[in-house]
């Protein structure tokens, strides 16, 4: 190979016609396994041109904590894109924000107001719980109907009414038509928003009609509409004395810069402004909703597909927590399988398979490849919980890869393992979504076994890659487990 006398350009892809086509919605593969396989041609790290940007992609996890943590502070930067400008008024919120005063300033009101909440809290497990047990309630009434459940709405509403909480202090019965809208505008913009489309590449092809980018426009108004209401409300009975929630969190951040307005902090340049806080707010409310939800809908399908698994953390459950109470946050640390499940579902099916990109704020390197200031930087996690170096079989889902070799400690067999990111813009939302995911699971598998409903095939696998990786729509039949079906009648 060449030898390596100080910085070297990455290996590039042929220039600018080509990619505008590999990246097109047109790719029979999607980009995180379109760039797992170019590896083998161009190596781990390698550099295209997605426009007049360049954009290195990283595929390997020593390249990738380079990044993230090594040169966090140097990578920390976001690319401003046509999609992202219009879900974020031109990047006013944390996830698509470039890396600022502002930016710093509300990841901290965010923490602290998350922190209040946090695990420490029993307020947060409160409304975790009392959500798994309307959950359950649901389900159990329409399994006894029903053959063939269709759960993702159910477990979206319960997520959503756990940030709505936290971001609103409020939450939606069934059939309310606003949680029916949210579900309905949120997919629309999932659907179209940072998947690298033509015009985020181009942006110039904006001036011409475009269909997705209409449906984002139309789905970012009707969730604007919302926020504002909510916000609305909150500046109407707000009181420096009362923190109910994020939104409170925010106002008071506001009101106390505006009140110290002699020194030389203001609204617009720190980040205040109410564009500032609605987009903060609704960073969290997206990301709360979609993230841990489309969690939720791999681990069902995993679990479905592995009736084994499902047995091994159902017997857990019944000898360590038994039929007498539900699973609460302190059980976390005696259910060592069910963590591991947890785990190897964020594995195997990341949420974010290419992260957010991230941007170099100044000229740096990348192991032995320069790096311009402004270059494009896509961590590919897919190839990092892919990389057969690192994992056994990476496409067999096998919980226990993270347990030790008795099978009652958890391990992380591997440092390619990220499912949260790292660094300065690892996820600010991974200790929430971390209680939700163990106790919605541990609620739902104490109450019902899942399985295939009668004449419906398994699951797909193959998710549908967007600004988060969804799974397909499927149906599950949920069996009452014996213990429970008298307790149902006294809780429902
Ligand atoms: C960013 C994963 C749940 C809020 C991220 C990133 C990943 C991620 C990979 C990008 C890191 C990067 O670009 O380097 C996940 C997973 C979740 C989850 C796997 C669920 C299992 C949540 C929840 C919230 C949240 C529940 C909100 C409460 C955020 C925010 C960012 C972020 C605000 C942007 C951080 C920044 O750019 O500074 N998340 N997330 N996430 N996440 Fe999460
Ligand atoms: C999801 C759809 C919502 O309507 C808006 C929204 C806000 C924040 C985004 C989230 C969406 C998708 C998942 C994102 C999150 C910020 C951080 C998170 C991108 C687009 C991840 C996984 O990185």
């Amino acid at each position: 190979g060449k030898s390596s006398h100080g910085p070297q350009e990455p290996p590039r892809l042929p220039a600018l016609p080509l990619i505008g086509s590999l990246l097109s919605l047109q790719s029979p593969c999607p980009p995180h396994v379109l760039f797992k396989e170019l590896q083998k041609k161009y190596g781990e790290t390698f550099l295209l041109m997605m426009g007049s940007h360049r954009v290195i992609i990283v595929n390997q996890h020593a390249h990738a904590k380079e990044v993230l943590l090594k040169k966090g502070k140097i990578f920390a930067g976001r690319p401003r894109t046509v999609t992202t400008d219009i879900l974020t008024r031109d990047g006013k919120d944390i996830a698509f924000g470039d890396y600022s005063a502002a930016w710093r300033f509300h990841r901290k009101i965010v923490h602290g107001a998350l922190c209040m909440f946090g695990e420490g809290s029993a307020s947060i497990e409160r409304i975790i719980c009392a959500e798994a047990q309307s959950l359950c309630c649901t389900v159990s009434e329409a399994a006894a109907v029903d053959l063939a459940l269709d759960l993702a709405p159910e477990l979206t509403r319960a997520v959503t009414n756990v940030v709505c909480s936290l971001c609103f202090n409020s939450s939606y019965s069934r059939g309310d038509p606003e949680f029916e809208a949210m579900l309905h505008y949120s997919q629309g913009i999932v659907d179209t928003v940072a998947k690298d489309s033509l015009v985020d590449i181009f942006p110039w092809l904006q001036v011409f009609p475009n269909a997705d980018l209409r449906l984002l426009k139309h789905c970012v108004a009707i969730r604007d509409q919302l926020l504002q209401k909510k916000y609305d409300e909150h500046k109407e009975d707000y009181s420096d004395h009362v923190q109910r929630d994020l939104l409170d969190a925010l106002l008071r951040a506001k009101r106390s810069a505006e009140n110290n307005n002699t020194a030389d902090i203001d609204a617009e340049s720190v980040g205040l402004s109410d564009d500032h806080l609605l987009m903060t707010v609704g960073d969290i409310f997206g990301a709360g909703v979609e993230t841990t939800t489309t969690v939720l809908k791999w681990a069902v399908a995993y679990l479905i597909h592995h009736p084994d698994v499902q047995r091994r953390i159902q017997h857990e459950l019944d000898t360590k927590i038994g039929a007498d109470r539900p699973p609460r946050l302190s059980d976390r640390g005696s259910l060592p399988y069910l963590e591991a499940t947890i785990r190897e579902v964020l594995r195997i099916r990341p949420v974010a398979p290419l992260l957010i990109p991230h941007v170099a704020l100044s000229d740096t390197s990348i192991g032995v490849f320069r790096v311009k200031k402004g270059t494009r930087v896509i961590i590919n996690l897919w190839s990092l919980h892919h990389d057969e170096k690192e994992w056994n079989s990476p496409e067999l889902f096998d919980p226990d890869r993270f347990l030790d070799s008795e099978g009652t400690g958890l391990t992380i067999p591997s440092s390619s393992y990220l499912p949260f990111g790292t660094g300065i813009r690892v996820c600010l939302g991974e200790a929430l979504a971390k209680m939700e995911l163990f106790l919605f699971l541990s609620w739902i598998l104490q109450h019902f076994t899942l399985s295939v409903p009668p004449d419906h095939s398994l699951p797909s696998l193959e998710g549908k890659f967007g600004v988060v990786l969804q799974p397909t729509k499927y149906k599950v039949k949920a069996t009452p487990r014996p213990g429970w079906q008298r307790a149902k009648s006294q809780t429902c």
